[in-house]
């Protein structure tokens, strides 16, 4: 019998209907004007065949203990019970903690885990951690690894970029002219950390033209913005010229707005000095954009012509900071704002990844969001998020992060809830060479991901709809229940119960439950943000019933316009107070890849270097329409893309004819780092030159056992550089790499990404007996 429950996920609100144990059918959340395609991967995604259905422990690693091997992902695994995990991985704790101290363990695990404020994989992981000790951690994240370092060093903060960015409706009533680099889309919108009730984003756009306002979409892909644009397809990674070409017209026709600079600005006369070539003899000219992005240099001026006489809003979309010298972007950004002069103006400023996730342009909370207790670590050892291959693969070396020299720890154990590596980083080669270096690679997870398959312990946990929570994000105004749909899959246990086993195998039990369950700590956090609050709620269970709860939200606010109205009164948090066009601090660190002002660097992987000569294909490995990153690849939605099974490669119909290709081809993509395969999709929607092949396809290599196997199933991330932004951020840069593509003449191999590893039973296990 079929009944009807609601729950939130990471791109949306919605009601199940679930039959069976599992997820039968969903309805979006009433209120959502324009729900996201992803709520269509749900529907049989708690009984999936890539459930990971009881504690598994890699054969070599039972065998031989832990140490480092190379034979991680082509192993088979034993089934054991939970008793037996809970001991075996208790004991592997203790002797890492005693052998090389807790700096010895990563725990960072990175990812994005899925919505619900108590059973936050990452949140239990790093609370668990803290009580034995600690874990070295990691800094920021692959979403903003680049803006999350220069952003606070250029306007004090990156948080209230997004947090307290300009409100739709003010965008819709107020702004004349949107130049959105990177686009302003909706695929990547559908998306809020901890869930979204309203997706405003389409409407907003579409009263802005109503309005008679005009869009520009500067992107190599038209449909990065929805709806009526003009599109401009420049080469890739050449947006920072654009954007100086821009600034260079307003410049030099005296458009720039010279009294803000001088009131809310510090260093434009430095910077412009490079702007108009007197510091290194090239003037940022139009025309010189021009032979580097393609874009006509009259377009460039009478554009900047338009974007001076009218009420303008530059956009940069967070993928243009995930390159090398990814920095450069946002800080360009906010410096052709700020020579516009309508920082802080209703509709017009800056603002920075409308389009890429959904919280830019809502209106944030007047309050807090219940909370899961973290304590704090006593470790202090971290790394920027994206080094990871680096640390498990040069211990004890030096690196240069944010004006500081760090020292890489040797890592001797990889923890892992929540978060897919062999999703989110580069060179996957080189990171299953990195994790072969450590004794023991830990994984909890609902599903046999890559990453999972490549653990010595895996733990098998629940999917958000086996387990009570609630959930709700900083810029969305309802706290919605996730009461369980049904029990637990098989032998899956909520992280918060495998953590609460091992901590009483440690002798933390206590500190770590403080006597709960989950539903004593759902209640207990509910109460504790009550009690808090400074306005009446319901009380915890009349919000449990009623299944939501609406929260007040700060509405109609502009970016930055405390501090345009008096900067002296709202001082940024720079050293300056004010918007450090220079930066004194960071033109003081001497880095060659960031200098004191924002600049052109030539780009790592672009049309315009010579690498392009072998590489002659621009491939843009961006967020994928049809999932979240990995999540529920074998979904429908996700299913339903795929080319042959294989993940879909957008190619311009010239660049397809050239290579005799046709639409439905598997192809093969490579470059001198890897390979793999992709379903060839012919359309004229792209710069000629530019492939585009999003990322979540699970890794699946062709030989399990050779690290430089070809991926059979389409994951960009065998193709990308592993190297950081700059030596200020070390961000991550998996936005862009440089690839050809050929036909695929061997007979087919089959995809076997959502199939589990080969799992023997105890009682056949040549190791008890
Ligand atoms: N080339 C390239 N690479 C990129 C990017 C790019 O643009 N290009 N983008 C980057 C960006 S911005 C990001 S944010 C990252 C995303 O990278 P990740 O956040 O690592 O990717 P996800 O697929 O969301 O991984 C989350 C994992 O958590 C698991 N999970 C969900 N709920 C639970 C739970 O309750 N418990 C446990 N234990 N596990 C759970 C899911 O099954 C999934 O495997 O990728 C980055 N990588
Ligand atoms: N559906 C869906 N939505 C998501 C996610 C997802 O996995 N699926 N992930 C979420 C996460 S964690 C994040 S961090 C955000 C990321 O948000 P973004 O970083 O903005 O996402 P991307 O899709 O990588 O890039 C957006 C668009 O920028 C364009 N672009 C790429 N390179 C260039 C360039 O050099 N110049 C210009 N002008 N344009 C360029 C690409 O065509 C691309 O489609 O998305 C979030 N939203
Ligand atoms: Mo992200």
């Amino acid at each position: 019998m079929a009944k009807s429950s609601t729950s939130l996920t990471h791109w949306g609100a919605f009601t199940a209907d679930v039959d069976h144990g599992d997820i039968a059918s969903v309805h979006p959340w009433h209120a959502d004007a324009d729900p996201s395609p992803l709520l269509g991967n749900l529907p049989g995604s708690i009984r999936h065949r890539s459930r990971v259905t009881g504690p598994a422990v890699r054969r070599g690693w039972l065998d031989d203990g832990p140490g480092p091997t190379t034979r991680r992902g082509a192993e088979e695994f034993v089934a054991v019970s939970w008793d037996e995990l809970t001991e075996l991985l208790a004991g592997e704790l203790r002797r890492v903690i005693d052998t090389y101290g807790n700096e010895a363990i990563y725990g960072s695990s990175y990812g994005w885990a899925s919505a619900g404020r108590f059973h936050h994989a990452q949140s239990q992981l790093h609370r668990f951690l803290k009580l034995l000790g600690g874990y070295t951690f990691s800094r920021h994240s692959y979403s903003l690894g680049a803006t999350g370092v220069i952003m606070p060093r250029v306007v004090g903060t990156h948080d209230d970029l997004f947090k307290r960015s300009t409100e739709w409706s003010v965008i819709a009533e107020h702004s004349e002219l949107l130049v959105c680099f990177g686009g302003v889309g909706i695929k990547n919108s559908a998306v809020n950390p901890g869930g979204s009730t309203e997706h405003p984003t389409r409407t907003a756009l579409d009263s802005l033209r109503e309005r008679g306002g005009r869009v520009v979409s500067i992107s190599p892909l038209r449909d990065d913005t929805s709806g009526e644009c003009d599109w401009w397809a420049p080469v890739p990674g050449t947006d920072v010229a654009i954007m100086l070409a821009l600034a260079h017209v307003l410049a030099v026709e005296g458009l720039a707005d010279r009294e803000f600079l001088q009131t809310h600005c510090v260093g434009y006369d430095r910077f412009e000095r490079y702007l108009l070539g007197k510091s290194d003899g090239i003037p940022k000219t139009p025309q010189w954009a021009a032979a580097l992005s393609g874009l006509p240099a009259d377009d460039l001026v009478a554009l900047a012509r338009q974007m001076a006489a009218h009420r303008t809003i530059v956009m940069v979309s967070w993928s243009l900071q995930r390159v090398r010298h990814g920095e450069q972007a946002p800080w360009m950004g906010v410096t052709l704002a700020a020579m516009l002069g309508q920082i802080g103006l209703p509709g017009g400023g800056f603002g920075h990844g409308y389009g890429s996730q959904n919280e830019l342009g809502m209106a944030p909370l007047r309050c807090p969001l219940p909370t899961f207790p973290q304590g704090a670590n006593p470790v202090n050892t971290f790394i920027p998020v994206a080094a990871v291959s680096d640390m498990l693969l040069h211990p004890g070396e030096e690196f240069d992060y944010d004006g500081r020299r760090l020292t890489y720890p040797d890592i001797k154990c990889v923890y892992w809830a929540g978060g897919n590596p062999f999703h989110h980083h580069q060179n996957l080669p080189r990171l299953r060479r990195a994790l072969g270096r450590v004794d023991t690679v830990v994984v909890h997870e609902p599903y046999w991901t890559a990453m999972a398959k490549h653990a010595d312990v895996v733990v098998p946990s629940t999917t958000p709809f086996e387990r009570d929570d609630y959930s709700g994000s900083r810029n969305d105004p309802v706290l919605v229940a996730m009461p369980a749909m049904t029990k637990p899959y098989a032998d899956a246990r909520d992280d918060y119960s495998t953590f609460a086993a091992l901590a009483e195998r440690l002798g933390v039990e206590a500190a770590f439950t403080e006597g709960r369950d989950a539903m004593g700590w759902l209640t207990h956090m509910y109460d504790t943000w009550a009690g808090r609050l400074d306005f009446e709620v319901p009380t915890f269970s009349e919000f449990w019933a009623a299944g939501s709860l609406r929260l007040p939200t700060e509405t109609g606010l502009t970016l930055l316009s405390d501090f345009r109205a008096d900067p002296v009164a709202h001082p940024l948090r720079t050293p300056s107070g004010r918007i450090e066009v220079f930066s004194t601090v960071i033109d003081g660190f001497g880095y060659g890849d960031c200098a004191g002002h924002p600049a052109w660097y030539e780009p790592q992987e672009w049309l315009g270097g010579r690498r392009a000569v072998d590489h002659p294909l621009h491939l843009v490995a961006n967020q994928p329409a049809t999932r979240l990153h990995s999540q529920l690849d074998g979904g429908r939605t996700s299913l339903n893309s795929k080319v042959q099974g294989r993940e879909p490669i957008r190619m311009h119909p010239q660049d397809a004819e050239r290579r005799g290709l046709t639409a439905g081809d598997v192809v093969r993509v490579f470059n001198d780092r890897g390979s793999c395969l992709a379903g060839l999709v012919v359309d004229d929607a792209l710069r000629p030159n530019v492939v585009q092949l999003s990322t979540g396809a699970w890794y699946d290599p062709e030989d399990p056992a050779d690290l430089d196997a070809m991926c059979v199933h389409g994951n960009p991330n065998v193709l990308t550089a592993d190297v950081g932004t700059s030596s200020l951020a070390q961000g991550c840069t998996g936005a862009h790499v440089l690839v050809q593509v050929e036909a695929f003449d061997g007979p087919l191999p089959p995809v076997r990404a959502h199939q589990p590893p080969t799992i023997v039973e105890r009682s056949q296990d040549r190791s008890t007996t």
